[in-house]
């Protein structure tokens, strides 16, 4: 069902959609690739529920320059924390030019009143049913100022929008979601502040996924649901239905998901290739801290196992500055991730997003350093760590990134796994993701970012199965830290 928008005053006919930069397209973090890898796709899941015959159009400025002196009559705007103070110059911008300006997504949700000031309305949480009532309402002459979501499904909705997406200025224009949210509860994530006010987990129709997988061209997708292996029967059932499609893919999932029953050699059998595993610490009363259950007295090196038998590549996620972290963290985890041969590392600073359990401890503690958003992207330290100061922190996390992607620890972190396939495609992987940045630079200055995607799907390509175990022995620093690890972390 779609809406053909129309206010009292002004018929609605031009209607554009916005996903602003985040403010870091001006910092020396900078990196073009990272942000040309995925396109707008919650945009382009609302654009779904507009009236095609209107003039609808979508930008992403990540990878474009926005035009900001046309006259859209609507303006539709996604809001991440990073991009906040960005997104509500352009809104200001565009409601003084007479247009009617709607703002959501994640920072909006979690802080309703800074955003209210800048917008007409502002919708709260997941849109898929706020966004057709808004428009309803938009179309009948009677918009509200506010929208919250509070019926949560993803049955029948009208086909995403990928018209809309520039797909040649992607590395990765097939990804896709076919589950929100997630069924677990660290008081790190953003996950249960989104979904207050209804189900914080829940799934597509397993046909109606499959459908919207068979519309996506070519072979690669990549899933970024937050837990692609969440609800298990419906993860056997789609890598079921996935069978014999043809595709190379990638997704998330929790470390309990990987040990708990077959999902993950289904997966593997439908094409699974890489997989980013939250295993955020090597400490047990840290993990307990940040309610992370799901990885309690799990044994990492039986995931790291599981998934290196099945070819699968891992994308481990760590987070430092935990209560309980010291100085030696930063060793400890890049010596473990090098010698388990995780093929890349996410590295993240505690970041207290507003709207977390997390971010109401700390600020009942007084430890919160900063409200400026900008400085909230996993990066920086904007709370008062206990066991280290700021600095160190800092200083830990740059070296962990710089120390994990050295060429040494590529090389021997490829050296971990057993067949000369694994360890090359290991190897060019993860040099191709960390030490070809001015190779990037040029492909996407001349347009030619979609001639690279033959060569991930070739890197993604199986290299068989096997049984025997690559899980690498135990480091001093590692035995000296066995009592405060989860069982088998180490
Ligand atoms: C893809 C992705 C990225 C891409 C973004 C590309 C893009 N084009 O969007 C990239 C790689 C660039 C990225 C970067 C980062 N990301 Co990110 N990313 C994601 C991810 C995995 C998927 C986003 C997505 O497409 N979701 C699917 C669509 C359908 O959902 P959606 O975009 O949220 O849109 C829906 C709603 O939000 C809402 N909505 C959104 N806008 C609007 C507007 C209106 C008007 C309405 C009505 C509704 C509405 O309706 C949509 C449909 O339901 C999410 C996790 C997740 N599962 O969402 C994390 C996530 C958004 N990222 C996160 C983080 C922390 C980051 C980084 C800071 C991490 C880092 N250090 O690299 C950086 C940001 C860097 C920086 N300097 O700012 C966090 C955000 C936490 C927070 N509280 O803000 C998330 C939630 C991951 C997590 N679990 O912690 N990310
Ligand atoms: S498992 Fe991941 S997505 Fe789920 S609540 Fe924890 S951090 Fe969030």
């Amino acid at each position: 069902m779609w809406y053909k928008v129309l206010v009292v005053r002004q018929p609605i006919k031009r209607i554009k959609l916005i996903l602003p930069a985040l403010t870091e397209a001006t910092s020396p973090y900078w990196r073009p690739i990272k942000y040309s890898l995925f396109p707008p796709l919650g945009l382009a899941t609302l654009a779904a529920y507009l009236d095609p015959s209107l003039q609808i159009s979508l930008h992403d400025e990540h990878v474009e320059k926005l035009d900001l002196d046309d006259e859209p009559d609507l303006v539709i705007i996604q809001v991440y924390i990073t991009n906040a103070y960005r997104a509500y110059k352009i809104a200001d911008h565009y409601r003084a030019r007479g247009a009617y300006v709607a703002l959501g997504g994640l920072h909006v949700t979690s802080l309703p009143a800074e955003a209210a000031p800048h917008a007409d309305t502002i919708l709260l949480g997941p849109g898929e049913y706020t966004f057709p009532s808004f428009l309803h309402d938009l179309a009948a002459g009677t918009p509200r100022r506010r929208y919250e979501s509070s019926v949560r499904t993803l049955q029948g909705l009208p086909p995403i929008r990928r018209d809309l997406i520039q797909r040649h200025r992607y590395l990765v224009p097939n990804s896709i979601v076919v589950s929100r949210g997630c069924p677990h509860h660290c008081t790190f994530c953003y996950k249960d502040g989104f979904f207050e006010g209804g189900r914080s987990f829940y799934t597509q129709a397993v046909d109606d996924a499959l459908a919207e997988i068979a519309r996506l061209p070519g072979r690669h997708l990549y899933f970024l649901d937050d837990h692609l292996l969440g609800n298990p029967r419906f993860a056997r059932d789609l890598f079921r239905g996935m069978r014999g499609m043809g595709r190379v893919f990638q997704g998330a999932a929790t470390v309990d998901s990987i040990l708990r029953d077959d999902v993950i050699e289904e997966a593997a059998a439908a094409g699974l290739r890489s997989l980013f595993v939250g295993f955020e610490t090597l400490s047990s009363a840290s993990l307990a801290g940040a309610g992370k259950r799901q990885n309690l007295n799990r044994s990492y090196r039986e995931v790291v196992r599981r998934l290196d038998n099945l070819g699968i590549m891992i994308n481990g996620s760590f987070v430092f500055g935990l209560d309980g972290d010291d100085r030696d963290v930063f060793s400890r985890t890049v010596d473990w991730a090098v010698q388990s041969g995780l093929t890349t590392s996410t590295f993240h600073i505690l970041t207290p997003y507003p709207g977390t359990a997390l971010f109401t401890e700390m600020e009942t503690q007084q430890r919160i350093a900063t409200r400026n958003w900008d400085l909230y992207d996993t990066r920086n330290v904007v709370y008062r760590p206990t066991s280290m100061t700021p600095e160190e922190l800092k200083r830990g996390y740059d070296w962990s990134y710089e120390s994990f992607y050295r060429w040494r620890s590529i090389f021997n972190a490829a050296s971990a796994h057993e067949s000369i396939k694994h360890r090359l495609k290991h190897f060019f992987y993860s040099a191709g993701w960390k030490k070809f940045e001015p190779g990037w630079d040029l492909v996407i200055r001349i347009k030619q970012l979609s001639q690279m995607r033959p060569i991930l799907e070739a890197v993604l390509a199986p290299v068989g199965t096997r049984t025997s175990n690559v899980a690498p022995p135990l480091a001093q620093s590692q035995i000296s830290m066995q009592s405060s690890t989860p069982d088998g972390v180490t």
